[in-house]
């Protein structure tokens, strides 16, 4: 190791209280935060959506490679072609390609091929993965990296008291297309962001949690 390449690690994060009272201050507040899909109209700032994607990029990725793209529509034209080419795939997956299984598991969300908040919402944040850098140059752990990154953002999105949706129409290829982004970049989460509208409910399925004992192992 040459230490002169290395930096002291400083800027260690202060919860000024102890570390399982940080721990269950930050619990408390993920544990509120919901997928919703009935978002209000009203605008968010250009600047705030900066600030959550600069969150997201401090995501750490393999070899500091940093893998991602996050291409932010607000332009309402586009919001409509990506709504068209979404709803044409839900379409197929609801009557098609989703087994018995998948939609009962769906039932209790009530989620079906109508995705009006796809025009709604304000922003709908299209995370793409790069399969290698715009020089060419190679990335390693492509969907943790990526996966990661998401998981910042919507924790971000979440603390500035913006609501997100987790949201895949499947296959997602057309993103590429109507986006206009390169053969590298691949769609791989699209986040509606926004302001959850007044009469917004979510479904109480989707608040459960299995025990911790079924999740946690300690050995
Ligand atoms: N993509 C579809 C179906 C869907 C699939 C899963 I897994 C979900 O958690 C929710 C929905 C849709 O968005 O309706």
């Amino acid at each position: 190791m040459n230490r002169a390449e290395f930096v002291p690690y400083s800027d260690r994060h202060d919860p000024g209280t102890t570390t399982e009272a940080a721990a269950r201050a930050f619990y408390e507040t993920m544990r509120k935060r919901r997928t919703v899909r009935m978002f209000s109209e009203q605008p968010v700032e250009r600047a705030t959506v900066e600030w959550l994607v600069r969150a997201a990029h401090s995501a750490p990725s393999g070899a500091n490679k940093q893998p991602w793209r996050f291409v932010c529509v607000q332009d309402r034209a586009t919001k409509q072609r990506i709504r068209i080419a979404a709803e044409r795939e839900e379409r197929e997956f609801y009557e098609r390609r989703a087994n018995h299984e998948w939609l009962q598991d769906l039932a209790p969300l009530g989620t079906d091929p109508d995705k009006g908040f796809l025009e709604v919402a304000p922003w709908l944040v299209v995370v793409f993965q790069l399969t290698h850098l715009d020089d060419g140059s190679q990335v390693y752990y492509l969907k943790e990296s990526v996966g990661l990154a998401c998981g910042f953002f919507l924790a971000a999105a979440h603390q500035a008291g913006l609501a997100t949706l987790t949201h895949t129409p499947s296959p997602m290829g057309f993103l590429r297309e109507v986006l206009g982004r390169p053969e590298h970049e691949r769609p791989f989460l699209l986040i509606p962001l926004g302001y959850a509208s007044d009469d917004c409910v979510v479904p109480r399925a989707a608040i459960h949690r299995r025990p911790l004992d079924d999740v946690l192992v300690v050995v």
